[in-house]
């Protein structure tokens, strides 16, 4: 009776977290994946120091003066219009805003905790200006939320080697991450929940797989990432797992493996600090441009870090570098929304992308005057020609297709170039060059 007894319970067991793992609408994570480029920001009273979120606690800045910092935040220049405008001008898509990082500090009106937005010079809630500015420009909102809290008594590590907190307690701690992600739900509407900091010992892959399904119990089109879950095995790269909860990948500060099946996402900084640091180096047009091109050459997208100053105000550098982004999307950007990765799989001069019976090429360099690759599966390609330009000669033998790209065709940082072919694209195997 027993052996039957516990059969069934681990069949029902074992249902419910597959259950969770497919729980997203395919329809949802398709228009996710369509969208292709969102802006990601990193932003709190730490801009007052300009080291880096929740890390620089107790290292670069003391940490009792780094806890006491949200008393000066006082960002009179913010202006959520202004940033989701530039988001919008920079050709992205979605916006994810970090609401609360490892130093605990709560960048919203929320109810369960004093160290809050609302307590500092600024009173303001800028989450629901952000999560209104988004609405009123058709970006969907996102939020990002770490699961650690390096300040929090109820959890159990402060980030300064060692130090562990005795009263700490973890099932309390949770419930304050559950009521805390139910306020963004239901009080921001929250369309991606970006988790982050799970990857300390307290944060188990129980304590995951519950959090996953509460969050889809309230939601159940909330799209939330592999981060809320044990599934990103730490800081280093990533692996999606069947075994772990989470709607997509996550790989960090580089561009994810080509994978078509598996949504993923790479999250990048334009500069080299999440938060803002003055001075920081940012990244050339040409950098900017092959991250996004490779990323979604290889079936991923792009969250593209910003960090805001400490008077609310995006670095011009950073708009105008943005802005370049978004006047080449609106040119050639049918190559990049709602398209496949592939069939080519990203070199380090080539990546490739497909919609219906076309490949976009995004040739990043060349020598001489002819590409030359192997032919798109069992298609032969009709015609070709620079994107929005003029038409290309071509050659298609049993192996091999050989585009003539004349020299004063080739455009600087990328040349994209459209093949028609006579069947669907999309029916191509990955073809490595
Ligand atoms: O520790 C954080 C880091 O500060 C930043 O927020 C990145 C963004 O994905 N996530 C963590 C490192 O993996």
């Amino acid at each position: 009776m027993k052996t039957l007894f516990s059969l069934i319970f681990t069949l029902l067991f074992s249902l419910s977290v597959f259950a969770q793992q497919t729980s997203l609408k395919p329809e949802l994570i398709k228009n996710f994946q369509d969208m292709k480029f969102g802006m990601f920001i990193h932003w709190g009273p730490v801009t007052l120091r300009g080291t880096e979120i929740g890390w620089s606690r107790g290292h670069q800045v003391e940490m009792n003066d780094y806890d006491n910092l949200y008393k000066e935040f006082n960002p009179v220049l913010f202006d959520a219009d202004k940033w989701i405008k530039t988001l919008k001008d920079a050709g992205m898509k979605y916006f994810v805003f970090t609401t609360r990082h490892h130093d605990g500090f709560s960048m919203w009106d929320t109810k369960f905790s004093d160290y809050n937005i609302m307590n500092t010079p600024y009173k303001k809630d800028v989450l629901m200006e952000l999560k209104n500015a988004c609405d009123k420009y058709g970006i969907m909102f996102g939020t990002y939320y770490s699961i650690c809290d390096w300040r929090h008594p109820n959890y159990p590590i402060s980030r300064i080697e060692g130090v562990e907190k005795p009263d700490a307690d973890m099932d309390k701690f949770y419930l304050f991450l559950k009521n805390q992600t139910k306020e963004l739900i239901e009080k921001y509407g929250t369309k991606i929940l970006w988790f982050d900091g799970e990857w300390e010992k307290p944060w188990t892959h129980e304590y995951g797989q519950d959090f996953y399904s509460y969050l889809k119990g309230l939601n159940e089109n909330v799209l939330i990432n592999n981060r809320v879950d044990k599934g990103r095995k730490g800081m280093e790269g990533t692996t999606k797992s069947k075994e772990f909860a989470g709607d997509f990948d996550t790989p960090e500060q580089r561009i994810g493996s080509f994978d078509i099946e598996n949504p993923w996402e790479t999250c990048m900084t334009i500069c080299n600090q999440w938060a803002w640091k003055p001075n920081d180096k940012m990244k050339s047009y040409d950098q900017c441009m092959q991250t996004l091109l490779k990323t979604v050459g290889g079936g991923g997208n792009l969250l593209f870090n910003v960090g805001p100053m400490l008077d609310g105000r995006m670095e011009q550098r950073q708009i105008d570098r943005l802005k370049q982004m978004g006047n080449w999307l609106k040119k050639y950007g049918e190559s990049v929304y709602g398209t496949t990765g592939g069939p080519y799989k990203p070199t380090e001069w080539m990546s490739a992308t497909r919609k219906g019976d076309k490949i976009y090429l995004h040739v990043f360099s060349l020598d001489g005057e002819e590409l030359k690759i192997p032919v798109p599966g069992n298609n032969q390609v009709k015609n070709c020609s620079i994107l929005k330009g003029k038409k290309l000669k071509f050659e298609q033998s049993k192996k091999e297709l050989i585009i003539r790209i004349p020299a004063e065709q080739k455009l600087n940082v990328v040349t994209t170039i459209v093949l028609k072919l006579n069947g669907d694209s999309g029916k191509i195997e990955p073809i490595e060059i």
